[in-house]
């Protein structure tokens, strides 16, 4: 918040952000979508500005989790909303998601992962690759937040390359001995559980559910990350813990298991990042408007014309973009490849326009009074998470050359 004193503009450390955002819809995008998905949007877009705006610079500042969103973002139906009602769960389509998506990360995007992680990394593949028995376990108590998840993947020497996993399980009679350990991990040092990806003695990966009380696992938090603050990240070190076979999801071996549940983690980020944009557009076009030089106001200055109208441009292009991939994942025919397009167009395209827009804001721009730095900094982990920039668009030379560049 600034306050000036003495004709000097003091910040205090506590920010609480008037948010005056509007949604920005050139191409009347709106026309397409269904009054629900409207009513859910708007839902949302109050939620973040009544929960997230107020405290938002503040956690980030202090690289502080906002834990107690855990309940609200429950009540708005942010964690697995496109899963059915039976678990608890929205039962909504795939705009809706995309749109909830789209604006959490409106208000940052470490609640929007929180939400990717706990509907998309956890619920899901419980959903999709659980026992009933599992199903009904886990699903309601990750719905209502009343359990967070975490999804273990990535480990020290394998990121990109997952395939690569040292992470091991050997069969101990009703149960598996699990070993090894898991890096980068949102969500792990307060999980209570953890679907984690690890292979059994014939080399396929498999998926646990790992409880944070089992015997011999830890979740040590990662400290010093200048991107996602207000999101906690840690590792998942696993020394002989003893996993009940029955945690082990039966109906998915290999790594297509881990990879189609990035699928759909990817496609929420692919909507998610256009609410980042949009929040350093809106702000940009309204800065711009209201600070004066040379005795008008900059908006008018042609270079401050072409950065808006390119802002505008390319967000119209990424909402295009992601409103096609929703109808056709609502169709269920949304392929990976598809997927990782939208991904990394939108990310880049949110990047850029954070960058921009944050140069439009001149010095003040770089203050918490602004939202662009920190969207611009945390964009650099939705960057690499997921499938970094780079791999994303070796997804996308493959499936167009049919030739794998990876290896
Ligand atoms: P490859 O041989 O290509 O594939 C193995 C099997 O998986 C299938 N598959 C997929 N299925 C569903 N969705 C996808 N996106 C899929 N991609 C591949 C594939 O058809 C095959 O099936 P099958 O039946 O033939 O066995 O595997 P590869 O080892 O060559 O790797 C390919 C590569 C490099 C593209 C992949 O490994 C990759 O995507 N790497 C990036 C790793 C990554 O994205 N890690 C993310 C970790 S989780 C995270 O970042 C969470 S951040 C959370 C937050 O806070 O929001
Ligand atoms: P590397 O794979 O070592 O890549 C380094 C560089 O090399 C990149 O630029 C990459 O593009 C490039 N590169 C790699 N291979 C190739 C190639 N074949 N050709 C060309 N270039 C290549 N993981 C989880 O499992 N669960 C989580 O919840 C999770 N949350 C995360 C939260 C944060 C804040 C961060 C930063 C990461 C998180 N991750 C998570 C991990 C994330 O998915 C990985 O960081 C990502 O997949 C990249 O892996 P890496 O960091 O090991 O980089």
């Amino acid at each position: 918040m600034a306050v000036i004193e003495n004709g000097t503009t003091k910040h205090t450390s506590t920010t609480a952000r008037v948010d005056r955002f509007r949604g920005h819809d050139y191409y009347n995008i709106d026309d397409l979508l269904e009054t629900e998905h409207l009513l859910v949007r708007d839902a949302v877009r109050d939620w973040v500005k009544q929960e997230v705006t107020p405290i938002i610079e503040d956690y980030s500042e202090r690289a502080e989790y906002p834990r107690h969103l855990v309940k609200g973002l429950a009540e708005i139906g942010a964690f697995g909303p496109s899963l059915p009602e039976k678990y608890g769960c929205g039962g909504m389509d795939e705009i809706s998601y995309g749109l909830i998506m789209q604006e959490l990360e409106r208000g940052d995007s470490g609640i929007r992962s929180a939400a990717s992680v706990q509907g998309s990394l956890v619920m899901y593949p419980i959903y999709r690759f659980g026992s009933e028995e599992q199903r009904m376990k886990y699903l309601p108590k990750l719905a209502s937040g009343e359990f967070i998840g975490c999804f273990g993947l990535t480990e020290p020497d394998h990121g990109s390359n997952p395939s690569g996993m040292i992470t091991n399980i050997k069969d101990d009679g009703d149960a598996y001995i699990l070993n090894g350990s898991k890096m980068w991990i949102t969500n792990s040092p307060i999980a209570d559980v953890a679907v984690v990806w690890a292979k059994d003695e014939e080399g396929v990966v498999r998926g646990l559910i790992v409880e944070k009380d089992m015997k011999g696992f830890s979740a040590p938090e990662i400290h010093g990350k200048w991107s996602l603050r207000a999101s906690i990240t840690g590792e998942l070190v696993f020394e002989d813990v003893r996993v009940p076979k029955e945690n082990v999801l039966p109906g998915v071996a290999g790594l297509k298991g881990p990879l189609s549940c990035l699928s759909k983690a990817r496609y929420g980020i692919a909507w998610g990042v256009i609410g980042a944009a949009m929040d350093c557009y809106d702000s940009a076009l309204r800065y711009s408007l209201e600070r004066e030089q040379f005795g008008k106001p900059i908006a008018g200055f042609q270079l401050t014309q072409k950065k808006l109208a390119e802002m505008i441009t390319e967000i119209t292009k990424a909402q295009l973009l992601a409103w096609r991939l929703g109808t056709l994942a609502n169709e269920g025919k949304a392929s990976p490849a598809q997927i990782s397009m939208a991904k990394r167009n939108n990310v880049h395209m949110a990047l850029e326009i954070a960058r921009e827009a944050r140069q439009i804001h001149g010095g003040m721009g770089i203050t918490n009074e602004y939202p662009c730095m920190r969207h611009m900094m945390n964009l650099e982990t939705v960057l690499t998470y997921e499938g970094t920039h780079d791999i994303h668009l070796l997804i996308t030379g493959m499936d167009v050359t049919g030739i794998n560049a990876f290896k």
